[in-house]
């Protein structure tokens, strides 16, 4: 007999619902549900005495709180995460048979957790790293892990090298020293001597790695799937999230400063877009390459140092995801979230790339010693939508209460059940694509070209993606100590680019390669920056007003606002500014407890009243924010300060009247960064 399994009509909101508890105005109990009378002193043999055994409560309250901490993630410790729901545009049903990729009515709810790669849990998170893109869509069929990172590329070829890797990039192991930073010997050791590494450090040394947002990069599946549909038809597919307010970047200097004047800078931009109802958006895009088409490629689809050139194989926007809910606790959803490639559901499955191999085993395994046990499943985040029932039994925190005697199959007590269900009615089949072959620990000829996309993504950058890049690796490799590490470092990329690797040579007095670079012979616009999507949305703007301050003020952050921008109010002190007509204003910071690098732009406004210490701060955050090549306002009072300064009359510095201010000081806002001015 074949049981179907009933669709939970449950959302995941209103399953998480039932977990959730609000403590307030209840009575104050041990786990057992004993109420308690005292709770601020432990039970003694007398006032001065002894602490006695007997003190359960203590004994209770004390060894939850020794246990309070699980083990962090080995790698992606750092993360952060929100509550969503994907929707579709038009049916893959000519792709994949998968449920939730049929029906554009269906509103799929998912939880995407972002993180940083290599700093432990408390590390800021605005160095220079991956950062990973984790999806996990509750779909009718069973939760689906979309598992992927905003570099469509990884530094290795086979998952039996991860650990090396991880490693080399931690901090090292003598003295725990760097922490969340790969500027240092034993990784670009390891890059020096694993030269497949070329083509992602190329994109870790980029813009890429210091994203001004996590609503502002782009995410990748890396590794290539299949989608298979009701057919049985499979066609090899790379995923793609791509953010609507585009891709865009901070700069490495403001992104250190950033590390300490707010180590939370990103999941505070992820939290209060949120609560401010301006809700994070990425499309879906899939790339699909027909089966037939396998081996037409001057690279292997198998291998993960390599993606799918977009202007050759165009990217297919399919659905949208939006964030639109905050966690309700950290802890519980976003620690406690377990991911893995190898949650599917029918009409998705993997290919053969050695790198996706290894993760299919690693994810379970990891959680085991994370999470404590096989149980994970059974924790809110994890459990899916719909029902879930086989004769998996007992274990660390097992939750669910199995009823009667059978838990085997087949089984005749039970009607053998719960039963297998047919591919036709929706259970699991692997594909089965033809594999044939020996036994071998060996790497395929199709996978030993490391350098030639990594010379790709160099000639697709603009000037100034360039410069960043080389500043990035002088950098890193300036902070390495084995002169005999960096030379190995210059000298394996100059197979990428001589240019590229004479000028950090000189940086970091290595000995510059001979020869020059071949003539450009094919970029790939799609992966400069310089091409994203530019608005002025959510861009966060520090306005710097003091008391007198012009009647025209308040217009100005009207049109602003307007545009979906975020003027917020910087002054001497928390004490609501004043203007000339008698408005007022509301100050958010203090220049004691902001700083331009937490802003997107500055808009000086001052006041003819406001004293030479207020003008001075004033031009710290303007000086600051020209040298980060930010939009800079001015109007009023300001204007004249920035003159004095020189700051004026310098690409997307804009200063003047109030109506032609407003729409050029929105439109520098909408350019993100002005990389043509002069910065010394
Ligand atoms: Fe992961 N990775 N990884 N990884 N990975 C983990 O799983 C691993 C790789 C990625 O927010 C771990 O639950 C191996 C590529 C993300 O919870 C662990 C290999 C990509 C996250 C693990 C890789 C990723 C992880 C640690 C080489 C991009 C965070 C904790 C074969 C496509 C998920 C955990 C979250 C986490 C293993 C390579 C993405 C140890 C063995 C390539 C986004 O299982």
């Amino acid at each position: 007999m074949t049981k179907k399994h009933p669709v939970n009509e449950k959302s995941k909101q209103e399953q998480l619902e039932q977990f959730k508890t609000d403590d307030r105005n209840q009575a104050l109990t041990t786990n057992q549900g004993l109420k308690l009378s005292e709770d601020e002193f432990s039970l003694k043999a007398g006032e001065r005495g002894p602490t006695l055994m007997e003190d359960f409560h203590f004994r209770e309250k004390m060894t939850h709180f020794d246990h309070e901490r699980i083990p962090e993630r080995i790698v992606h410790a750092r993360g952060f995460a929100a509550h969503g729901e994907f929707e579709l545009y038009d049916s893959l049903s000519e792709y994949t048979k998968a449920k939730f990729l049929q029906n554009p009515s269906v509103k799929t709810p998912v939880f995407v957790r972002f993180s940083t790669v290599a700093g432990s849990k408390g590390s800021a998170e605005t160095v220079r790293d991956a950062r990973g893109f984790a999806t996990k869509f509750y779909t009718e069929e069973g939760n689906y892990d979309l598992v992927g990172n905003n570099i469509p590329v990884f530094f290795i070829q086979d998952a039996i090298k991860f650990p090396d890797l991880i490693h080399a990039v931690k901090p090292e192991p003598h003295n725990e020293m760097p922490q969340a930073a790969s500027a240092h010997d034993t990784f670009w050791d390891f890059v020096a001597n694993n030269q497949e590494s070329a083509h992602m450090v190329m994109w870790s040394m980029s813009d890429r790695a210091i994203p001004r947002s996590l609503r502002m990069m782009e995410g990748f599946g890396v590794h290539t799937f299949r989608l298979v549909n009701a057919e049985g038809k499979a066609h090899f597919v790379k995923f793609h999230w791509k953010p609507v307010l585009g891709t865009h970047s901070l700069v490495w200097d403001e992104a250190q400063t950033i590390s300490g004047k707010d180590p939370d800078f990103h999941r505070r931009d992820l939290w209060e877009s949120i609560e401010n109802g301006d809700y994070p958006e990425y499309e879906l895009g899939i790339q699909i390459i027909d089966e037939e088409d396998e081996f037409k490629f001057d690279f292997d689809i198998l291998d993960p140092t390599k993606l799918w050139p977009e202007e050759d194989i165009p990217v297919k926007l399919v659905g949208k995801m939006t964030l639109n809910r905050n966690v309700d606790n950290v802890f519980a959803e976003t620690e406690q979230v377990a991911f893995h490639p190898g949650h599917v559901v029918p009409g998705i499955d993997f290919s053969n790339d050695p790198l996706l191999q290894g993760r299919l085993f690693s994810y379970t395994d990891t959680q085991l010693i994370r999470l404590g046990g096989p149980n994970f499943h059974e924790i809110p985040i994890n459990r899916p939508v719909c029902p879930f029932h086989n004769n998996q039994r007992d274990g660390y925190g097992r939750q669910t209460i199995n009823k009667g005697p059978v838990s085997y199959h087949r089984n005749s007590l039970a009607a053998n059940t719960p039963a297998p269900v047919p591919e036709s009615e929706g259970g699991y089949a692997h594909y089965q694509e033809k594999v044939e072959g020996r036994k071998v620990r060996s790497r395929s000829e199709s996978f030993k070209d490391h350098f030639s996309q990594a010379t790709l993504f160099w000639n697709s950058m603009s000037d100034t993606e360039k410069e960043h890049i080389i500043s990035a690796f002088s950098f890193e490799l300036g902070k390495v100590k084995s002169k005999s590490v960096q030379q190995q470092v210059v000298d394996m990329f100059a197979n990428v680019s001589t240019v590229l690797a004479k000028q950090v040579a000189q940086a970091i007095g290595a000995t510059p390669p001979p020869g020059e670079d071949a003539p450009v012979t094919k970029s790939s616009p799609a992966l400069s920056q310089e091409q994203t999507i530019k608005k002025p949305n959510t861009r966060k703007v520090a306005v710097i007003v003091a008391n007198d301050f012009s009647g025209d003020l308040p217009q100005v952050l009207n049109s602003l606002k307007q545009q979906g921008i975020q003027p917020e109010i910087v002054s001497t002190t928390l004490q609501n500014v004043k203007g000339t007509d008698g408005s007022e204003l509301e100050v958010q910071h203090t220049f004691l407890t902001s700083d331009s690098v937490l802003f997107d732009a500055v808009y000086v406004v001052g006041s003819a009243s406001a004293d030479e210490k207020f003008r001075k701060e004033a031009l710290t955050f303007a000086q600051e924010a020209f040298e980060h090549f930010k939009p800079i306002g001015a109007t009023d009072e300001g204007v004249k300060w920035l003159k004095a300064a020189g700051l004026d009359s310098s690409p997307g510095v804009v200063t003047g009247e109030t109506t032609r201010f407003t729409d050029e000081f929105i439109e520098a806002i909408s350019a993100h960064r002005h990389w043509n001015r002069h910065v010394i």
